[in-house]
């Protein structure tokens, strides 16, 4: 038996901590190890400090259990897929097991099991539950298949490969509903985001030989719609799947009339330089910047596209 485990048969309330803004992977390993705790029958909390958690992870289950205050008689925290102590949002008097796959994990906490080659904490979770011969029953096969989806983009990312495959046949075997977390994690749209998709379908631009797609969104767009500003980067990253498109600048005003840039490129452009010219910034292939003193939209966009060109 691991430490871990080892640890885990000894306390008697166990919280399982799911970091602030929680994703599905922080939430699935959370509710695939409250489900084992279960099992064990332990008592057992579920904590993430956020109030308001994303819509399309509630079909996870135990989701209806989180609570925003630390239980007091707990003597055994576990912390999935948080980096550093601060994601936790608590601070902890009980010992503490930190489990992630975030090469730049600081190691907080008494125990760590931390594995940087997995794609995702419940990768991490599901080897712990076999090396200690430990049944995944069909709760805890979904909950880890919805990190391991979400976590490699929905097995698009670099680092899949076999083994990816491999695990994904194990939980689907163990009962995974993966019908289930593909709608919610995949597809999931909120009535805001499906009408604001079609405002900026019609308004998208195509330039420099289709090479470029250029959205601009207003406020009133945002108010017709209903939609969040995060609704509009996933036009944005949709854009890069026409055939033609490489790379694609969403201009996107606030409600302070500033405005945020958002940048895709399909690898032919390193769009974190552009990003740094307006002091913003981010990765080659994603990068984000603010303008705060706006002329127009128009002006703005003409700037940066010339900008664009000049890279292409
Ligand atoms: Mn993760």
């Amino acid at each position: 038996m691991s430490e871990i485990i080892q640890r885990i048969s000894e306390a008697n309330h166990v919280v399982v901590i799911a970091h602030m803004n929680p994703d599905a992977d922080s939430l699935g390993s959370a509710s695939a190890m409250y489900t084992y705790l279960l099992t064990l029958h332990k008592k057992v909390s579920f904590f993430c400090v956020s109030k308001n958690i994303n819509k399309k992870l509630l079909f996870l289950p135990w989701t209806e259990k989180i609570r925003d205050s630390f239980p007091a008689s707990a003597d055994l925290a576990i912390a999935l897929d948080c980096g550093n102590k601060t994601r936790l949002g608590v601070e902890l008097e009980c010992d503490l097991i930190n489990i992630d796959h975030h090469y730049s994990n600081d190691r907080f906490g008494e125990y760590c099991l931390i594995d940087s080659s997995c794609i995702s904490t419940t990768q991490v979770l599901y080897n712990l539950f076999n090396e200690n011969k430990i049944k995944i029953n069909k709760k805890m096969a979904t909950s880890l298949y919805a990190g391991l989806l979400d976590d490699s983009n929905g097995f698009m990312s670099d680092d899949v490969d076999g083994t990816t495959f491999a695990l994904t046949k194990e939980l689907i075997d163990a009962g995974a509903d993966y019908k289930l977390c593909n709608k919610f994690i995949m597809k999931y749209l909120s009535l805001g985001a499906f009408r604001l998709k079609a405002i900026m379908h019609k308004n998208m631009i195509l330039a420099h030989d289709a090479k470029v797609a250029t959205f601009c969104v207003t406020n009133d767009d945002m108010k017709t719609s209903g939609a969040v500003g995060e609704d509009c980067e996933y036009v944005l990253e949709e854009s890069l799947y026409l055939p033609s498109v490489e790379v694609a600048l969403l201009l996107k005003q606030n409600s302070d009339f500033s405005v945020k840039g958002s940048l895709r490129s399909d690898g032919a452009v390193d769009v974190s330089k552009i990003a740094s010219i307006f002091g913003g910034g981010g990765h080659a292939s994603r990068a984000g910047f603010i303008i705060k003193n706006v002329a127009t939209l128009e002006e703005e966009k003409t700037k940066i596209l010339k900008l664009i060109y000049k890279e292409m």
